[in-house]
């Protein structure tokens, strides 16, 4: 166990104390001559000098990347505070209420519905001074400000809402019930769900740093592409101490800073607790993150102690306390405030006699009641203006508070106060004593809402300071865009194919892209986003098109400088190049994605990266783009278990359109010709760029050479791509022969193609041929109609498109696709005909095309013997025909199944 500081000290003896003390004050005098003779840089100067001194000599020095626990900003350089410290007390006593009473309503009305007391009640301040004085409304002459809010601290938003008059009672009363008469509200913040209010979601931890530190970059990038005035908008993340546990919330810090992101602004509600205990019970959370982010080159901010204890850092010159409470760990901190005063005294002041002689003046009371910094609106006003004024470097807040602050007994500071949702009525009254609600003791049980009438001086001045600060928030605002389709000058030349050269879909892709980025109306709205990939997809020539966006431009004469496609950085470059993180990508993908509503600027991603590392790598991103009605299209590259050769097992993406699926508002396509891709991106703009829809495209591409074929003549072509089929090619001499029906997509469908041929030649079977570009899409059609049907017994039943489209089409329905078999199996119930599906379920493997086509059964010969296998059941051919097939095309029955080996 390691020695407290004045342990260590005592044991030296009463001589060793008095020279040790006598030489400490010597070098503090010394120190503060130099201080007051030459400033604070000739100290740091000096002092970086004796560190090296003392290193040559020998001696082990901490790693300096952490301060003494105690305010960064002193009482010396604190800011008076600007406004009604008595009146917004009030509005944060009332605050504190609703959003307390609002949650023990909801459990009282439907026990278990959830919800938080404690975080609110710990972050109250932080938020306040935000409100009153810093958080800037969209009306302001900044664009204003944009806040990331904790996600599980709602009530808090709510509750002032309420006292500003957006929200009623009826809304608060319906917290967590959403389809209540008249509408509730969201548990957390969900733009989609409250699309007037919410602006960002943050509550699946970790997912709002992040989407803060590109949001802040993503600013920049506009400004510096002269696509937005720079206004000094700031981006605010608020986020919990156990949050930063999550390897998002830290993982792209060093991005910003890098970035000099002085438009960004951190601040950790440190209150020391996450749900089930501590965050650092043996350790010093605050310290710790105080590392890491001046470790990344952050400005680290921090509240610790309110003013009650700045009498006390007075009293200390030589820094006993300070040293003290630099030693006490979060577990002892926790139990002060839980335990009380005379535990302090004894636990924390006792070790020392000179540090009990400190408080000797102050009862037990008086020493529990001294305040954390983050409950203290000055110490938090002086770190936020502090913050704001900061220049080239981001800021981080780490404020010093206690969880489920104000509840006493019910839960201040206990293990279990993440999951408190119940006060009792004695428990109620306390509260309200302690805020001074104005309720009578009759009422109080209730939990009844309150807020001041309109004329009151707490209402006045609430609203005085939102209007001085622009408006409400959050506050979103979807602006409608107008945008004018790309028109055919961009997207002919797809659909007339490429006659005998092969081609890619990436490189058919890359080139519609290119030529969208010339597009005079459209061009530069376009943001190419990719995760160190562009090689890979041959996409480099953009980097020399339109540039790579750096903020610095570029300081350096890169290495290929001579050659055509050099690697191009510039201030108003185009390309967001992320380096490798899809997660950071995606968060840009977001930003530019939503740029309609956050800045009322119309912006149009394109974030190409890797298949296999999107939806299972950074789902749960994609799910809150989806959320915040992002529009964009993402395209997985290199996609397809069999199309992507030799990369084997954790490259080949079989799945990513099966874990697309869950995803509402996202449109999937696994296109297999360039016309295709064509269709489906015009299409896309004019959903989301001109009629304004919130949905987003997923579409995957190949980069298996093959010549793309011209689009087939017929009206039906077109739709049938956009709502997921068409036929691509009929059977020829059909008359009299078994008929069967396959289905193909992505590079797949070429496989489909030639069985028919097989078919045709080998075994006498006509085959027609369907390019099926989206399961999803006729899977989603197929059950909206069942749905509708169900609900309307007694009306003309609705026919799905799929089943339409198969009017008139006989016989065996054989299905094969890059993708799992699960895929087409969830259209089987709307064909008229049995279906088998092939797919590619299993691990990859590194090899060739043919022989990882051959492995997972998908190639031209596996679909020829499903069409027959399919025949032979329906009586259609001879068994013996279907078993003979086996050996002529060659496959070995008894082959590992891929599923499972
Ligand atoms: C990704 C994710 N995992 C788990 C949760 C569940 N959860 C909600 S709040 C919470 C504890 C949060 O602690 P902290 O970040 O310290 O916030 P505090 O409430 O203490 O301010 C947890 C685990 C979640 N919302 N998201
Ligand atoms: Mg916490």
């Amino acid at each position: 166990m390691s020695r407290t500081f004045a342990e260590r000290e005592s044991r030296q003896g009463d001589r060793d104390e008095s020279f040790e003390s006598v030489e400490t004050q010597d070098w503090l005098d010394s120190l503060d001559e130099v201080l007051a003779i030459r400033g604070p840089q000739r100290v740091a100067r000096l002092l970086r000098g004796l560190q090296i001194h003392a290193q040559k000599a020998g001696v082990e020095l901490p790693v300096t990347s952490q301060t003494p626990y105690v305010n960064t900003i002193g009482l010396d350089r604190q800011p008076p505070y600007p406004g009604s410290r008595q009146i917004e007390r009030r509005i944060k006593s009332l605050v504190r209420w609703n959003a307390m009473a609002m949650v023990v309503r909801a459990n009282r009305g439907e026990h278990g519905i959830g919800g938080h007391i404690s975080t609110y009640a710990s972050t109250a301040t932080l938020y306040e001074v935000g409100y009153n004085h810093f958080f800037r409304g969209r009306d302001h002459e900044c664009g204003g400000d944009l806040v990331y809010f904790q996600g599980h601290a709602t009530p808090g938003n709510y509750a002032r809402a309420y006292l500003e008059r957006r929200l009623d009672e009826s809304h608060l009363a319906n917290f967590r019930r959403e389809l209540a008469d008249g509408g509730g509200l969201s548990s957390y913040p969900h733009p989609w769900l409250m699309s007037d209010f919410w602006q960002f979601p943050t509550v699946s931890m970790g997912l709002g740093p992040i989407q803060a530190i590109y949001q802040a970059r993503f600013m920049r990038y506009l400004e510096d592409r002269g696509l937005r005035p720079f206004t000094g908008a700031k981006v605010w993340c608020f986020m919990g101490d156990g949050e930063s546990d999550e390897p998002e919330s830290l993982g792209a810090i060093s991005l910003a800073a890098r970035e000099r992101l002085d438009n960004l602004i951190f601040v950790v509600n440190c209150n020391l607790q996450r749900l089930d205990g501590p965050v650092r019970g043996n350790g010093k959370i605050i310290q710790e993150l105080e590392a890491v982010f001046r470790g990344a080159g952050w400005n680290v901010i921090k509240v610790l102690w309110g003013s009650e204890w700045d009498e006390l850092f007075a009293q200390d010159p030589q820094g006993l306390l300070t040293q003290r409470l630099g030693e006490v760990i979060d577990g002892e901190y926790q139990k002060y405030m839980v335990v009380g005063g005379a535990y302090i005294r004894k636990h924390f002041y006792g070790v020392d006699q000179r540090l009990l002689k400190m408080v000797e003046h102050l009862t037990d009371e008086q020493l529990w009641k001294m305040r954390y910094g983050g409950h203290d609106p000055a110490k938090v006003y002086a770190a936020y203006k502090s913050a704001v004024e900061h220049q080239g470097r981001p800021t981080v807040i780490l404020a010093k508070t206690i969880k489920g602050y104000g509840l006493g007994e019910a839960g201040e500071g206990k293990n279990i106060t993440h999951q408190q949702k119940q006060l009792n009525e004695e428990e109620l009254l306390r509260f309200r004593d302690r805020f001074e609600v104005p309720i009578s003791d009759r009422d109080v049980g209730d939990a009844p809402f309150y807020r001041p009438p309109e004329d009151s001086p707490e209402y006045q001045y609430l609203m005085d300071r939102r209007r001085a600060l622009g408006g409400f928030l959050p506050r979103r605002v979807a602006v409608r865009v107008e945008t004018k389709v790309p028109g055919d000058e961009v997207f002919k030349e797809f659909s007339e194919g490429t006659g005998q050269r092969e081609a890619s879909t990436t490189m058919a892709f890359v080139r519609m892209l290119s030529k969208l980025l010339r597009d005079k109306e459209l061009g530069r709205w376009i943001v190419p986003i990719i995760p160190d990939e562009a090689r890979t997809f041959g996409m480099e020539a953009l980097f020399r098109q339109v540039g790579i966006y750096s903020h610095v431009g570029q300081l350096y004469e890169p290495v290929d400088a001579k050659t055509l496609l050099y690697y191009k950085e510039a201030k108003d470059g185009q390309v967001l190049e992320e380096g490798i993180t899809e997660a950071g990508s995606l968060c840009s993908f977001i930003a530019a994605g939503t740029a309609h509503a956050t800045y009322g600027v119309r912006m149009i991603p394109f974030f190409a990266y890797y298949s296999m590392f999107g939806f299972q790598r950074v789902g749960d991103l994609i799910w809150a783009a989806a959320d915040l009605r992002t529009r964009g299209f993402l395209i997985g590259g290199t996609a397809g278990r069999t199309t992507l050769a030799g990369e084997g097992l954790q490259h080949q993406d079989g799945h990513s359109h099966v874990l697309a699926l869950p995803i509402p508002n996202l449109l999937c396509y696994d296109p297999a010709y360039a016309y295709e891709i064509a269709v489906i991106i015009q299409d896309g703009i004019r959903r989301m760029y001109v009629e304004n829809e919130d949905v987003f495209y997923y579409l995957t591409v190949g980069n298996e050479n093959y010549v793309q074929p011209p689009m087939p003549e017929g009206e039906d072509v077109r739709e049938g791509i956009l709502r997921g089929l068409y036929r691509f090619r009929k059977a020829e001499k059909a008359k009299g022969r078994p008929r069967v029906q396959l289905l193909g997509s992505g590079a797949i469908l070429n496989e489909v193609v030639k069985a028919q041929a097989l078919l045709d030649e080998k075994f006498g079977v006509a085959a027609d041929v369907w390019s099926v570009t989206s399961y999803k899409q006729l899977h989603r059609d197929a059950v909206d109609a069942e749905r509708w049907n169900l609900l309307h017994p007694d009306q003309k039943p609705r026919r799905p498109f799929l089943a339409s489209r198969f009017d008139g089409s006989d016989g065996v329905f054989v299905a094969a696709s890059d993708y799992m078999k699960v895929l087409a199996d969830s259209i089987a119930r709307w064909l008229p005909g049995p279906l088998l599906s092939l797919g590619t379920d299993g691990f990859g493997r590194s090899e060739a095309r043919k022989e990882l086509r051959d492995f997972f059964e998908v190639d031209a010969r596996y679909v020829a013997l499903a069409a027959l296998r399919g025949l032979a059941d329906r009586g259609a051919i001879d068994r013996d025909k279907a078993a003979a097939a086996v050996r002529q095309l060659d496959i070995d029955p008894d082959k590992p199944n891929p599923w499972n080996s």
